[in-house]
């Protein structure tokens, strides 16, 4: 079996604890039980090492033996492929999770993020808030909640588009986002109850504690 190697930042300021993306991946690997260990990498002084896994020097990076893969999207769909309980093996199963990672990243999260950004400033009074607030809810959220309403996963089963869409709207709620969307706000409380989500917040939560 190949060693899989979560790679975070040695430390984090507490604001982001909790929410930095090696928490996706490491929960995908709880999911599957895969064994794995995490290494850190400075946060502070970002060496050329760094960059050549991570062309922005953002976290994070998976190494799989000699393999090593950024952006946590194609991470997610590198574990799918090792597991079936985050990605099925059939074609028309395996369309549907990958056109839902992408939606999670590209579809939402594209707006979500600057959304979140701009609320953790402060700066919810602008133009530029009020853009991505539509985008967000009126364009986004007001979609989501009629599927999620009806299903427990956005395809027929939990797969690492789940894990991608409820960190993605976990965010969202941070700020109180998903008020107006109950099936949502459920989808995110569903997904976070997980025993795997809940293993890996710790976990996170205790590494970047640890370097305090
Ligand atoms: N699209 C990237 C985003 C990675 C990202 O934003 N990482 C954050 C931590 S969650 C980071 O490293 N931020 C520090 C920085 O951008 O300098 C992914 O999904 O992997």
């Amino acid at each position: 079996m190949s060693e899989l190697v979560v790679v975070t930042y040695d430390w984090a300021p507490p604001p982001p604890r909790g929410f930095v993306r090696d928490l996706r991946i490491r929960w995908a690997l709880e999911e599957a039980g895969l064994p794995y260990r995490v290494e850190s990498t400075p946060f502070r002084d970002r060496e050329p090492e760094h960059f050549a896994h991570q062309p922005f020097g953002q976290v994070p990076w998976l190494k799989d033996d000699d393999v090593s893969i950024f952006e946590t999207g194609a991470i997610m769909l590198h574990l799918g492929a090792k597991s079936e309980a985050l990605m099925p093996k059939d074609a028309r199963g395996r369309g549907e999770v990958t056109e839902w990672v992408f939606a999670a990243l590209n579809s939402v999260e594209m707006a979500s993020l600057p959304w979140a950004l701009l609320q953790f400033s402060g700066d919810t009074s602008s133009q530029a808030f009020q853009l991505f607030d539509d985008f967000v809810k009126v364009h986004r959220l007001a979609h989501l909640e009629p599927i999620l309403a009806e299903r427990e996963w956005l395809t027929n089963r939990f797969s690492v588009a789940d894990i991608l869409m409820s960190d993605v709207l976990r965010l969202i709620d941070r700020f109180d986002g998903l008020a107006a969307f109950p099936a949502c706000g459920a989808y995110v409380a569903r997904a976070i109850a997980r025993p795997c989500f809940q293993k890996a917040l710790a976990d996170q939560m205790a590494h970047f504690a640890k370097a305090d």
